[in-house]
């Protein structure tokens, strides 16, 4: 491809003095963790070789300089006293901080040996590789994974709660991802002139000022507030922008299809959808329309706990507004029915004509793609097969290109239909935060034979599971590129650092073991040759796209009316139709239901209610906090101080009811799905107006690094996954992380007076206020 970018212009080299310092600009990654990669001036002090300091970037448009606490505090990761120094193999049992140092040749031979003799002896396949939210190592685990010719590569997470269920509610009806148009795609923001500032923004199961989730910056909502654009948004919790909404739909969590539909139902009933788009560019409206249409808002605002007339509200709003951008995020993903839920919500955008439109939402060009995994062509056909995942849900067979996590585990404990024996876990602590069951994840993971972990931190899986530790460096200490969502800028990732510790990157790390594993494909001696191999496929030298970043390519809106949008050249959408389907031949396709639908959660106050009796609150969970990245930064006492023990939010009135206030530790109880067991975790009570009265938050990821290893750091005290039903949707994407059932209960003195001690024990130890 031509150098076709518009680049954005620097004054100075990407690296320059300044002082006493010398500054790399450059953008942040993980680790710490975030999916962003705002640009960041690094300050490294010249004298002592440490970074003192790291800035918000004003030059590059994506954050504009702006930066958040997490990024602000990064030299406290670099410098923290609690990084892994260097590698390590047990010493010990699994469970005993007992480890031996070994050098990184040693290391990476003795797991080379095991993966290849296990492979000998079962397959490739009974090696499997695990990631978290991936962050920017996504791309190189799926090829270690791919190269090895195992096809069981993927996050550790059930029913791909995050972000899967989005991407494929949009792709079963348009075929491909849409994301809002903030200008994003353009080097001169809101200037441009074929911008314009969307008429209405509807923020649904997402938080964008605290999250900047899923490539998008959430100031970009206030800078389009502040250009005008009207607000709905829709939260259990009162948020900081429920706060600024023209309307507020504090729906019961979990029961967002059914508001969709309703609002679906006044825009077709109210005559409010944008006919002439629909008429030209859909399918199945007509069978959509009969399907909403008991769904109305009188009808469903008593199932949502909302009004019937906010509900009309809103969808007037969104209707009558030009330019209309759906800003919604994983709380949508973490409930079963995912899908469904997300067709739901999409169908509002078909209804109002809100595709490829400026203010709308856009499907941006991707520099690099990746998303979905580096490296599938280097998985025979043979293994693909063997992949974990279509054995329970065809969804997997095709369009998904990971393995499904349930299943994976599911093969640990049974041997069926072949026997798991290692796990390479590399960017997920998945017993503290990703995975639904903690207990039982444990249980399956300690029968296999061989575990490897990459980290920087110690932490309760590593403790519990790994055989092996490889220690990572942290973003400033590595070069790097920028792939993953939103990924529509060049950009890369820039070391402003040499590392203090006997740490190597990811990267690194993934190459020197890939090149013992199959040296064929990973043919490259350093890690900026692979940069290299890759920029290549843009136009660009890695060390330009260093100096030239960020880059944008070009960008045109309505690419379905100039058939852009179809491998056939054809006007339209890539679906089988070429319309915009609110009948989904591609569920078809797959034995599930064309038109989405709405369940009630269950439990649930509606399909239980004899549980609901005992259990009376609804729960909410995760709700994303600014000072941690899932169960990151606990160690980082900046950070640590914003909040720093896992809360559970009460409104007023409950706690009087049940007698407990701020401050407190409590349990919160559960039912655990439909399994007659009861889960708890404990939790400090923070009384609040702004969470719904009928339900409760609380935080995810929670572990003490300043607790035991032996006793994993609390974290089966503290995780509130535990309470978490096993199983996910019927595709086998979406699972239940947002609407629970529990109860609160006190603490007896003794538990109560347990608690506060580890709470001193911080306190005394520094982490925290
Ligand atoms: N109850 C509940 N549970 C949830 C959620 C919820 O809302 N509610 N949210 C879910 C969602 S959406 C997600 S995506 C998952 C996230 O879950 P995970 O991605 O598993 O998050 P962490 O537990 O923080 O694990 C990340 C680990 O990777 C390490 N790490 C960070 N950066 C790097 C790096 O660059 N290299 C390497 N090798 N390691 C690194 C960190 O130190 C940490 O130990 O959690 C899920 N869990
Ligand atoms: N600071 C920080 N930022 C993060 C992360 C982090 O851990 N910390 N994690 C990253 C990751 S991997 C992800 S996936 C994103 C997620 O970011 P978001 O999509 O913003 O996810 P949450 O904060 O879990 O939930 C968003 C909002 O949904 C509300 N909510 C809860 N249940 C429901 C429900 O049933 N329906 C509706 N409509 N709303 C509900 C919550 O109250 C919350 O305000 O954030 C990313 N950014
Ligand atoms: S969103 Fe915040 S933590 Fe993430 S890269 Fe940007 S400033 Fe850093
Ligand atoms: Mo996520």
């Amino acid at each position: 491809m031509a150098k076709d970018m518009v680049l954005v212009p620097h004054d100075k080299p990407y690296r320059y003095e300044e002082g006493n310092y010398t500054v790399t600009r450059g953008s942040a990654w993980s680790a710490p963790g975030c999916h962003l990669g705002c640009g960041v001036l690094m300050y490294v002090n010249k004298e002592t070789g440490k970074i003192e300091k790291v800035e918000g970037d004003p030059e590059n448009p994506y954050n504009g300089g702006r930066l958040c606490a997490r990024c602000l505090a990064t030299p406290n990761a670099v410098n923290s006293p609690h990084r892994i120094q260097y590698p390590m193999v047990r010493d010990g049992e699994r469970g005993e901080d007992k480890w031996r140092r070994v050098g990184w040749d040693e290391a990476l031979d003795i797991i080379a040996e095991r993966f290849n003799s296990i492979k000998a002896e079962y397959g490739a396949e009974a090696v499997t590789f695990w990631e978290g939210t991936g962050r920017d190592i996504s791309p190189w685990i799926s090829r270690l994974a791919w190269s090895f010719d195992s096809p069981n590569f993927g996050p550790s997470l059930n029913g791909l709660a995050c972000y899967g269920p989005r991407v494929y509610g949009c792709a079963v009806i348009s075929g491909s991802f849409w994301v809002g148009d903030y200008s994003q795609q353009f080097a001169d923001r809101y200037d441009n002139p074929e911008w314009k500032c969307p008429g209405c923004i509807l923020v649904w199961g997402n938080n964008p000022i605290v999250a900047n989730s899923d490539g998008a910056l959430g100031h970009w909502v206030i800078d389009c507030l502040q250009r005008g654009s009207k607000l709905i948004v829709v939260d259990p919790r009162v948020t900081w922008l429920a706060t600024r909404a023209d309307v507020y739909l504090q729906v019961r969590p979990g029961t967002d299809a059914a508001l969709a539909m309703a609002m679906a139902n006044a825009m077709i009933e109210e005559g409010l959808f944008d006919e002439e788009f629909v008429e030209d560019w859909t399918y199945g409206f007509e069978a959509y329309a009969e399907h909403v249409k008991h769904y109305t808002p009188e009808a469903i605002a008593p199932v949502c706990w909302v009004e019937a007339e906010d509900i009309r509200r809103a969808a007037r709003m969104f209707a009558e507004a030009d330019g209309g951008l759906l800003q919604w995020g994983v709380a949508l993903d973490q409930k079963e029915e995912a899908i469904s839920t997300c067709q739901t919500i999409s169908s509002l955008l078909m209804l109002t004509g809100n595709f490829d439109n400026p203010g709308g939402m856009i499907k941006p060009p991707e520099v690099l793609m990746y998303l979905n995994g580096w490296g599938e062509e280097l998985l025979s056909p043979q293994q693909a097969a063997k992949k974990l995942g279509p054995n329970k849900y065809p969804f997997y067979s095709t369009a998904v290109i990971v393995a499904s996590a349930e299943c994976m585990i599911e093969a640990m404990e049974t041997s069926e239909p072949y026997p798991i024996k290692a796990a390479w876990i590399q960017t997920t602590n998945l017993l503290s935060c990703m995975g639904v069951d903690p207990e039982r994840t444990l249980k399956a993971f300690q029968s296999l034979d061989f575990i490897v972990m990459v980290d920087p931190f110690k932490n309760p899986t590593m403790m519990a599971l790994a055989d092996v530790v490889l220690p990572t460096t942290m973003y400033p200490e590595r070069n790097g590129i920028r792939c993953g969502d939103g990924c529509q800028r060049l950009e890369t990732i820039n070391q402003a650092l040499e590392p203090m510790l006997d740490v190597k990157s990811d990267m690194q790390i993934n190459l020197e073991l890939g090149r013992r594993l199959n040296p064929e494909a990973w043919p490259w001696d350093t890690v900026e040759e692979m940069f290299g191999a890759i920029y290549g496929t843009v136009g660009y030298s890695y060390e330009e796209a260093r100096e030239a970043a960020p880059g944008y390519m070009p960008f045109e809106y309505y690419k379905y009316k100039t058939g852009k949008l179809r491998p056939d050249g054809q006007p339209g959408f890539n679906t089988p139709t070429g319309r915009l389907e609110f009948w989904s031949n591609t569920m078809v396709g797959f034995g599930l239901d064309p038109m989405p639908y709405y369940t009630e959660p269950s439990p649930g106050p509606v399909t239980t209610p004899d549980l609901y009796e005992e259990f009376p609150l609804v729960l909410t969970t995760g709700a994303r906090r600014w000072n941690t990245f899932h169960a990151e930064n606990r160690e980082n006492p900046t950070l640590r101080r914003l909040h720093p023990e896992p809360a559970v939010q009460v409104h007023p009135s409950v706690a009087e009811q049940i007698g407990i206030s701020e401050g407190e530790w409590v349990w919160i109880a559960g039912p655990k799905g439909l399994t007659g067991e009861v889960a708890r975790c404990r939790r400090v009570v923070e009384v609040t107006e702004a969470i719904s009265p009928g339900v409760v938050s609380t935080d995810h990821g929670w572990w003490h690094p300043e607790g035991k290893p032996e006793e994993l750091y609390d974290v089966m005290e503290l995780n509130v996954n535990k309470l978490m039903p096993w199983g996910c949707g019927k595709s086998g994407i979406g699972a239940n992380y947002k609407c629970l059932l529990c109860r609160i209960e006190k603490m007896t003195e003794e538990e109560q007076a347990a608690a506060k001690a580890k709470e001193l024990l911080r306190k005394n130890l520094g982490n925290g206020r």
